[in-house]
């Protein structure tokens, strides 16, 4: 067991039709711990054998299990279950979450008890779902029945564990589909808790398996598996491309990808300064830059760029960084020694191709996966780091004069995630709202998101939406019925 762990860990085996079962294989893989490197725990590693079962029992539970086939009241309340008891272990699975991931465990809690929102949120529409009355050209009696797709595949990353394994969840299960779902190998353990929790809920076996393994043997089997009807990826815009790949040569699964963002937050003269330096800081440094949506371009207005960045570095200096689960920290380590690496490593080439280095950069202590809460300044458009997805506490500043350069130049990349704007003057948000190419938009405010609003991505962050009613689409598909009518239609 790796440093002072203040929560046991019980679940370490595949989740299939309702129990825990090693894999097939009997091999397991270690996770770890990134605050020192260490081990936490092995968990069974899963592979094509242990897709192909929890793929067979989806199936079953889906074509013939009462999941799809009960009212969605009933599967409403189930889902209302499983959100009051992941509520009730709140504590314990943000434990989990930051032994695993390494985020400060306070806002793994928050962020916890936001996903529960979205969960009920969800289920709140389990009842409300339906298909149109639509009148047609000739006597006949016309309407769409909205029905679930089938057994869902679920690929997630590591930044929100437990955010992430609820929300797919909430949105696939609410309209009858079962899933398979194959957590990060960085952090597969919360996911694994919940799991017990989907038993203890009540929702029947099989319609929620837990695969954990890695992404080129058990990622990739979902990927390419003929009896999964629909794929939902977060991650890495190259699995992505990936995914589609198998998907193409496979049975062509319909896809949602969430992919990789360099997101633009777009400051003007007229905003109010101490509020866009916090908007930026938090913007970048929550959950240490690891967000997918993270404001990693900082454009500042020439009136306020220097006093922006003498405060945004004062800020910077200012943070507490240590061990996650000591009270008053607000900056842990990064998920693990991969992407500890590729951060220091577009550290060295914002140095090397002249960007100009305000504060940090370098490693935080000798043990663990801490890296400084970085800013560099005077960044150029061509540089790696203005285009590369960093995903790190990475903050990259750079100076703009009129609202048309801007906006060019913050169009200027391959992501389309999201963006901000900071400024006092209505045409010009609503300028720069309506130009830029990004999934969402934030005016005078950063990284807030809500169960109600679809969420995705233009360009190579992806497409298909997540979350509110356009997320619940996602995991539906639409028949069309036609009767014929006696007597004219009116
Ligand atoms: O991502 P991967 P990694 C970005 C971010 C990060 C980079 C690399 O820039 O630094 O990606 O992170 C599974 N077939 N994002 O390597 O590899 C894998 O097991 C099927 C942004 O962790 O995309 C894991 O479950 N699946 C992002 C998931 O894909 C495969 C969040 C994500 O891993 C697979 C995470 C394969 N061949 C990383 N290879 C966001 N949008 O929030 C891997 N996987």
């Amino acid at each position: 067991m790796a440093g002072d762990a203040p929560v046991e860990i019980k679940h370490t085996h595949l989740f299939i039709g309702g129990k825990f079962v090693p894999s097939v294989s009997g091999r397991t893989f270690p996770t770890y711990d990134p605050r020192d490197g260490g081990i936490i725990t092995n968990v069974f590693e899963g592979d094509q054998e242990d897709v192909d079962l929890a793929v067979k029992a989806a199936r079953e539970a889906f074509d013939k299990g009462p999941w799809p086939r009960m009212t969605g009241y009933e599967r409403g309340r189930l889902l209302y279950k499983l959100s009051d008891l992941l509520e009730q272990h709140n504590d314990e699975i943000a434990a989990i979450e930051t032994l695993d991931n390494g985020k400060p465990y306070h806002i793994a809690r928050i962020v916890n008890a936001l996903s529960v929102k979205y969960l009920r949120s969800q289920a709140g529409w389990a009842d409300k779902i339906s298909g149109q009355t639509i009148r047609v050209d000739g006597p006949s009696h016309a309407f769409t029945l909205l029905e679930p797709i089938g057994v869902v595949g679920q690929i997630l990353p590591w930044n929100f564990p437990t955010y992430m394994f609820i929300t797919k969840l909430a949105c696939a299960l609410t309209c009858g589909n079962t899933v398979v779902v194959k957590p990060a190998e960085q952090t597969p353990l919360s996911a694994l808790f919940c799991a017990h929790l989907i038993s203890e809920a009540g929702i029947p076996a099989g319609v929620v398996n837990v695969i954990p393994g890695y992404g080129p043997t058990a990622g990739a089997a979902i990927g390419r598996h003929m009896d999964i009807d629909k794929l939902v990826f977060t991650g890495s815009t190259e699995v992505g491309r990936l995914l589609m790949v198998a998907s193409a040569k496979s049975n062509l699964k319909s896809l949602t990808l969430e992919l990789g963002g360099k997101s633009p937050l777009i400051i003007f003269d007229d905003a109010n300064l101490d509020e866009a330096v916090a908007v930026a800081d938090s913007g970048l440094f929550f959950n240490m830059g690891q967000v997918c949506t993270a404001s990693s371009r900082i454009y500042v207005q020439e009136g306020i760029y220097n006093e922006f960045l003498e405060k945004a570095v004062e800020r910077a200096r200012q943070k507490v960084i240590g061990d996650p689960f000591t009270p008053g920290v607000d900056h842990g380590p990064q998920v693990d020694q991969a992407q500890f690496e590729k951060i220091m490593h577009y550290i060295a080439l914002g140095k090397e191709e002249g960007a100009k280095l305000m504060v940090g950069g370098k490693r935080h202590g000798s043990k663990g996966m801490f890296v400084e809460p970085t800013i560099f300044a005077d960044v150029k458009d061509d540089m790696s780091i203005l285009q590369d997805e960093i995903f790190g506490p990475v903050m990259c500043v750079s100076k703009f004069k009129t609202v048309e350069e801007v906006i060019e130049r913050a169009n200027g990349t391959r992501y389309g995630l999201a963006a901000g704007v900071m400024t006092k003057d209505i045409d010009v948000a609503n300028q720069v709202t309506r130009a830029l190419k990004a999934g969402t938009l934030w005016i005078n405010m950063y990284n807030i998101i809500d169960p109600s609003l679809p969420f995705g991505g233009y360009k190579m962050s992806g497409f298909g939406r997540e979350n509110g009613i356009e997320g619940l689409k996602g995991y539906m598909q639409t028949k069309s019925v036609m009767t014929k009518l006696v007597s004219p239609s009116w």
